[in-house]
């Protein structure tokens, strides 16, 4: 049965138990389960429900750049990328602010583990804003991404119909894809070092789940196909992951000109080297290191700044493993038509 929670108009629909009690032994983090949330039935940890109906009423501003995608699809690239072309490539401050302060992530309340410490950087800022109210009920993340000055570069992996249904009307997105299953090895990896997730299996565990759809705010396809069936908007731009690395200087084009930012080729040149795959890797700021406590994570995991391969998951998987992630996969394509038809041409080939 269907449950609003407390005053929060966007379903959520509880699992069914011994699915509940699955997820509660294979992930350390997630003691009070998961619930599906929206039609779509995105599986997020049940504290959602205190800000779900912040996140479908949020006020964008007309400079907003929302930046999003189903999770590992190069989120955080894209924001480096677009943070300093909207900011007069101020590298100095890119370089000694962490990302997170500068770019705010719409729904981190939802996302950070509902026991573990708040980034001290948000509740300070918190407090003197709001002195009588209580950071985890109100939503730090959420009070940070309503006061940021703009021009915000505000960060989402929130599917559309989580999203208020006038935001392309409002702002300017950015949608990044990514092929599944570079998606899923870099997912399986992230959910292992965040201490709010603390993925306790193996690969081939984690791609069964994958493959059922019960991993955190999957199912991966319907979260794309929402994306997808609005790429023709003019306020919505859409980049593969893949062609980012392949051809970075095209892509920065392409933003260039969706942002309006007219940037010389020189200027483009210089964000394309610095937000470089071993630059980012290497520098604090969006590395991760500089914000220990958010997410918390877990030593001797793979970096947030992981790999930045294209590709990479076939020799990740065993035979078996791609024989099941390429079954579902098809079926889902099967299923999805027309939208998916046009999306595995374009770098989803391999699974055909
Ligand atoms: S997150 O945690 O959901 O916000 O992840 P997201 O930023 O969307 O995606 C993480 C993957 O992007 C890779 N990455 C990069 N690749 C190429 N160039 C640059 N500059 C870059 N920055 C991040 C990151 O390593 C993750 O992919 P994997 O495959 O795990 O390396």
């Amino acid at each position: 049965m269907a449950d609003k929670g407390d005053s929060c108009p966007v379903m959520t629909f509880p699992l069914a138990p011994k699915i509940q009690h699955e997820l509660k032994m294979k992930f350390g983090s997630f003691d009070k389960g998961l619930v599906a949330v929206g039609q779509g039935r995105y599986l997020l940890q049940p504290h959602c429900r205190l800000y779900l109906d912040k996140y479908a009423q949020f006020r964008f501003r007309p400079d907003d750049v929302v930046v999003m995608g189903f999770p590992r699809s190069g989120t955080t690239w894209t924001q480096e990328m677009v943070w300093c072309m909207t900011h007069d490539l101020d590298f100095t401050t890119a370089i000694n602010t962490p990302l997170r302060e500068r770019s705010p992530f719409l729904e981190g309340d939802s996302f950070s583990g509902p026991d573990l410490p708040l980034p001290s950087f948000l509740v300070d800022s918190f407090l003197k804003q709001h002195p009588d109210e209580d950071p985890r009920t109100t939503g730090v993340y959420l009070a940070r991404a309503e006061s940021h000055p703009s021009p915000r570069i505000i960060k989402t992996h929130l599917p559309f119909s989580l999203l208020p249904p006038s935001i392309l009307e409002s702002c300017k997105v950015i949608n990044v894809a990514r092929h599944p299953g570079d998606v899923c090895v870099s997912y399986y990896h992230y959910q292992r070092l965040a201490k709010s997730v603390s993925f306790k299996g193996d690969l081939e565990e984690f791609l069964d789940l994958w493959c059922r759809d019960l991993v955190m705010r999957g199912p991966y396809w319907s979260h794309l196909s929402e994306a997808w069936a609005k790429h023709t908007h003019p306020n919505l731009l859409w980049l593969y992951y893949e062609d980012m690395n392949k051809d970075p200087l095209r892509e920065l084009q392409r933003l260039d000109h969706f942002l309006a930012t007219d940037l010389t080729e020189d200027e483009q040149l210089q964000v394309v080297q610095h937000s470089s795959f071993a630059n980012m890797k290497a520098r604090p700021a969006t590395n991760y290191s500089l914000i220990p406590e958010s997410p918390a994570l877990v030593p001797g995991e793979a970096e947030f700044v992981r790999k930045g391969a294209t590709g990479d998951w076939v020799n990740r998987f065993t035979p078996q493993m791609k024989a099941k992630f390429q079954l579902m996969m098809g079926v889902v394509l099967e299923l999805s038509g027309a939208i998916f038809n046009l999306l595995s041409t374009q770098v989803f080939n391999v699974l055909r």
